[in-house]
């Protein structure tokens, strides 16, 4: 598969829009992709490629997973050995013996106490949960992907462990073919585990995406994923957890440089848009929009002449000629491989009856935007794309800086013709 395919898929989801505005638009779609992320950068861009059906399939996320060799490229009987396969897979909860902290049922293999994965599945019958969330890194100028996650909620499982007191966060890490060097370590306070916003999703224990079970490269049998947070917290490989009475975020990420504990960034870019199209033509744009912490008011881009000069002092074009575009309804097609794309049942935020999302659009998911642009005189142009929040603030601010989530304003160039 694939780049071709993927852009086809998108074309599936703005099709709709375009068809709406008449036939005009939809030549240009057929012309090219624009690259994502620096400012300057026009050039095709692999990264875009997971974002283009609704929900991404497994095998179309862009991967991350240290480890020499990664855990899911070892042979299945080294997986089944280490405990990577579903009949094999333990998980520990227990006190980290570097703190103070009292639980009085650690699940750990030592006592033969660990839980299983017929532990898991028995506590899945009554307390599984899905929900819609993007998974991004930190440090990507594309999401990796688009998922529908099942799992169930840590807290059933740290509360089996029967946690008493002197518990602050927890840390957590994979397998990691038993080399501490090798190790992906990430953490959260312990009350994000025990308790939800209203609104939001809890932590989970994850075994499935887009209604199967989760492959090993994604991390399978089961992951940590954690809602609002870029993808270093959703720890793949998942075989231990501690409580610590440690205040501190002792997260691997951390260790790099990376503003662990940063919620997801709104911010927009563009997927499709012509390189070139004739000045009698009106241009169609389109792409996606990440809907973070603070929400998703609307889309913006601004088509700007290349020799006319960029306002001054002002680094992230607020006082640009920006234009609204189309933020797209929640797709018929849910894509992911669900069979005829449709959504299973009971799904957290989704209305029984309808199928529908009960609101649109859903925080930390992604959202496709289109518009189609008047035509314009010959000449060369720099095309931008923006957010604004649900809080009326404009991409990138509320939070600009690198190594909390990416966001800058993505620019590609555009050559109107005679
Ligand atoms: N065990 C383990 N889990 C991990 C990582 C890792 O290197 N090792 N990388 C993390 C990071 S930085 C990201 S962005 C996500 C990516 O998830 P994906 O590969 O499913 O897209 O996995 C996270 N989980
Ligand atoms: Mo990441």
């Amino acid at each position: 598969m694939q780049y071709k395919e993927w852009m086809e898929e998108h074309r599936d989801v703005t099709r709709r829009f375009f068809l709406g505005m008449g036939a005009v638009g939809i030549v240009g779609l057929n012309s090219t992709v624009a690259g994502v992320g620096r400012s300057e950068d026009s050039s095709l861009n692999a990264d875009w490629m997971p974002a283009v059906e609704y929900l991404t399939r497994d095998e179309n996320f862009k991967n991350y997973g240290r480890g020499n060799p990664p855990p899911d490229q070892l042979p299945l009987d080294k997986r089944r050995a280490v405990g990577l396969e579903r009949d094999t897979w333990q998980l520990e909860v227990i006190a980290d013996p570097e703190s103070n902290s009292k639980i009085e049922n650690p699940l750990s293999k030592e006592l033969g106490a660990a839980l299983d994965w017929k532990a898991l599945m028995k506590l899945a019958e009554t307390q599984a949960v899905r929900f819609l969330h993007v998974m991004a890194c930190t440090n990507g100028r594309a999401p990796c992907g688009m998922g529908l996650w099942e799992g169930v909620p840590l807290r059933e499982v740290i509360w089996m462990a029967r946690p008493k007191q002197n518990i602050r966060r927890i840390f957590y890490y994979g397998y990691h073919n038993d080399d501490p060097k090798q190790r992906f370590q990430s953490s959260l306070p312990i009350g994000r585990v025990l308790e939800d916003p209203p609104g939001d999703f809890p932590v989970i224990l994850c075994y499935k995406l887009n209604d199967k079970w989760l492959s090993p490269v994604r991390g399978g049998p089961v992951r940590m994923l954690v809602p609002d947070a870029y993808g270093n917290k959703s720890v793949k490989w998942l075989q231990r957890i501690l409580l610590t009475n440690n205040s501190q975020a002792n997260d691997t990420y951390a260790l790099w440089n990376n503003d662990t504990e940063s919620s997801l960034k709104t911010w927009a870019c563009i997927i499709h848009a012509p390189q070139k199209i004739k000045s009698v033509q009106s241009i169609p744009i389109s792409g996606i929009a990440q809907v973070g912490m603070s929400g998703l008011h609307r889309v913006q881009y601004w088509l700007h002449p290349q020799k006319k000069l960029l306002p001054e002092n002002d680094p992230y074009f607020t006082s640009g000629d920006w234009k609204n575009a189309e933020a797209l309804p929640p797709p018929e097609d849910w894509g992911g491989g669900l069979p005829n794309g449709k959504l299973p049942a009971s799904i957290l935020h989704i209305d029984p009856t309808s199928g529908k999302p009960i609101r649109w659009p859903l925080r930390n998911t992604l959202i496709h935007w289109a518009a189609l642009m008047p035509a314009a005189s010959p000449g060369l142009y720099d095309l931008r794309c923006r957010t604004i929040d649900a809080n009326g603030v404009a991409q990138p601010m509320p939070r600009p800086f690198l190594k909390s989530g990416y966001n800058a304003i993505q620019k590609i160039t555009l050559e109107v013709e005679a």
